[in-house]
Parts: C-alpha cells; sequence; structure tokens
C-alpha cells in the first residue's frame, strides 16, 4: 500500500502532559510515527511525502481565526513572553455554557481556553508544521484515491479526530479525517463515509459533518459514560437536520474484547452498505490494543489483520488516516498489520 509521510510529524515534539492530576511525559510522541514506518518499510511498502497543499480544504473544515490562532500560536506564546519558550501552555479557563466565546480574549492562555476542550492537548513549536503536513497528506492520499489508487495509509501525527470546526483536544489540532472527506469530495465523490476505529470517540469529526447527510460518520469507540471524550458519543447522537440519519455510534464497555468489537463492526459496515458510499475514509487509531497505556479494549495483535481484512471486504477505496495507539513500540506490529490485511484481503 502506499504510505504517505512527513519527517516534519517529529517537529511536534512537546514535553509533557497532565494526566490524574500530575505532569507526565507526552504519550503522543514523534517516536509513534518512526515505529510505524520502520515496520512499514521492513514489510516493503512504499513511502512518499505530501504533494498537495490542504490549506484550501482545511478553510472549509475549520474556522478561519480558529486556523489564525493554531497557525502562530506559537509565536503568539513566546511573544507574551520571551522566556515562554522552554515552558508549554496548557489552558485554565474555558467559555463553557453561559460566557462569551465571540470576543477573543488578548490574554493567550484565555485565547487558548477559548479555543481548546481540555488540557490534555499539548502544544510546541513545531506544531503547526506538523499539524499542516498531516493534513497535506491527507488531502495527498484523496488525490491518489481519486486518480485510481484503491488505498492509501497516511503515517502522520499529531492525530486530527478530536478537532472540531474552530477547537482542539485529545492530541489533536486539524481534522485529517475531514480534510480527506473534503478533498474526495473535491475530487467528485458525492458520497463519502468516515468509519472511526480508535477507541476514543472521534467527537470533531462528528461536530463537523453532524447536520450533512453528503457524509456518513460511523464510530465504534469506548463509552462516553466512562471514557474520554465523555461528553460525545452516544447511541442517541444520529445526526441534525439534513444530516439527521447519518451519524451513527457504537460504545462498547470498557474491557470490550475481539469478538463484541469485530460484531459491532459488522454493524457498522451494514450501515456503510446502507449509505452507498463513493469512497471511504479510515480514521484508524489503534488505541484499542490490550496494551494501550491510556485506553479499554482488548484487541491483540493479530486482530489488526483481521480489521484490515474486514475493511477490504467493504469494498471501496479508501484514505486511511493514523489517529491514536499509546503502545508505542507495538504500534508498528499493528499499524501494518492493518495495512497487510488490507491488501491480502
Ligand atoms: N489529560 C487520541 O487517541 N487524554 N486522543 C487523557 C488527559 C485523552 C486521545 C489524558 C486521550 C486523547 C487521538
Ligand atoms: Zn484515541
Amino acid at each position: 500500500m502506499i504510505v504517505i509521510h512527513s519527517p516534519q510529524q517529529a517537529l511536534h515534539a512537546p514535553e509533557h502532559e497532565f494526566f490524574r492530576g500530575e505532569r507526565v511525559p507526552c504519550f503522543e510522541t514523534p517516536a509513534r510515527a518512526e515505529f510505524v514506518l520502520r515496520e512499514l518499510t521492513a514489510r516493503g511498502h512504499a513511502l512518499q511525502l505530501p504533494t498537495a497543499d490542504s490549506r484550501p480544504l482545511l478553510a472549509k473544515v475549520h474556522e478561519a481565526r480558529y486556523l489564525s490562532f493554531i497557525e502562530s500560536a506559537w509565536d503568539q506564546w513566546l511573544a507574551a513572553d520571551p522566556a515562554n519558550a522552554a515552558v508549554q501552555p496548557f489552558p485554565s479557563v474555558w467559555p463553557i455554557r453561559t460566557l462569551r466565546s465571540d470576543e477573543e480574549p488578548v490574554n493567550f492562555i484565555a485565547r487558548l481556553g477559548l479555543y481548546s476542550f481540555d488540557n490534555g492537548t499539548p502544544i510546541s513549536a513545531g506544531m503547526w508544521q506538523a499539524a499542516k503536513a498531516g493534513a497535506d497528506a491527507a488531502a495527498t492520499a484523496a488525490r491518489l484515491i481519486a486518480a485510481g489508487t484503491r488505498h492509501v495509509f497516511c503515517a502522520t501525527r499529531p492525530p486530527g479526530h478530536h478537532a472540531g470546526a474552530d477547537f482542539m483536544g485529545g492530541y489533536c489540532f486539524l481534522n485529517n479525517a475531514a480534510v480527506a472527506v473534503e478533498a474526495l469530495r473535491a475530487h467528485g465523490c458525492a458520497r463519502v463515509a468516515v468509519l472511526d476505529v480508535d477507541f476514543h470517540h472521534g467527537n470533531g469529526t462528528q461536530a463537523i459533518f453532524y447536520d450533512r447527510a453528503d457524509v456518513l460518520v460511523v464510530s465504534i469507540h469506548g463509552d462516553p459514560r466512562t471514557e474520554y471524550p465523555f461528553y460525545s458519543g452516544h447511541a442517541d447522537e444520529t445526526g441534525a437536520g439534513p444530516g439527521l440519519g447519518f451519524n451513527l455510534n457504537l460504545p462498547l464497555p470498557r474491557g470490550t474484547e475481539a469478538d463484541a468489537w469485530f460484531a459491532a463492526f459488522d454493524a457498522a459496515a451494514a450501515t456503510l452498505a446502507r449509505y452507498g458510499a463513493e469512497a471511504l475514509v479510515v480514521s484508524l487509531g489503534l488505541d484499542t490494543f490490550a496494551g494501550d497505556p491510556i485506553s479499554g479494549f482488548r484487541l491483540q495483535s493479530d486482530d489488526y489483520l483481521r480489521l484490515g481484512a474486514e475493511l477490504a471486504r467493504l469494498g471501496l477505496p479508501a484514505v486511511l488516516i493514523l489517529e491514536g495507539g499509546y503502545a508505542t513500540a507495538e504500534l508498528g506490529v499493528n499499524a501494518a498489520n492493518v495495512i497487510d490485511g488490507v491488501d491480502n484481503g
């Protein structure tokens, strides 16, 4: 399978995040992509650099003031105080409910809160370059699909499925899956489906397409009653307005093993088949792995070969995009198993 990758991913390397009130080393690291590339290369897959500019697609997916903010966020942080170069910014106040989100605060940390839904998304000096390269990869993959390639994998980070039109969160800044959808549509695919198999509900992708009938979003994830992102991902979220009936959530309890997970996959596949999509975007999170340090499903490495085969069986041209997966040393084998499963399925 063609694999799109940019070395710019390594420019996003924040040191720590907050976990249970403590500062801990980041789970979402450049090493994740390195393990994935190493294994894919060892198995003979061809790497390509992104060649498309995602900028026009980003303008469709995200709000202009949000893009302006994240593109220069690190410079704004340094402008507030040059000593900030050695310190990571985190939001500490958010405009929930009665508070105003129409006015951009002058204070940088307040602006960071305006554009975040958690304090778990560290920004770094190279965040924009890394995230932009990931979005460019998604646009490049969609162009390859439009030119007749069956499957393309974006081995990119930071991930994207928690990022909404005007917010970051869950390690995500730019919604690469949504960029791929818009790119496929710009290339003439009228009906596109997203299948999100990351352990965490892809709240950003859901929100971006929630009122649209031309994009079906299906997600299998940990039940938000107990799992991040908590405030999105319930089964009764089925779309709004013209998009009613075009969003399917399949939440599963913490501890779910392969048999129950693949039963949910069958339900997702049935909905995808009924929709009649022309192309598919897969948000390929691998944090469903039993060894994942921050997630709660129990898939084993061999199950990812089966996942790849099941994805191939959907019979759709597909852009696959790396999302989560934090068992770093096993991430390469798990990702490559999906890719080989698709190729051999
Ligand atoms: N500070 C993805 O898998 N963070 N994102 C938990 C809280 C939430 C995961 C720690 C995990 C986000 C793309
Ligand atoms: Zn995840």
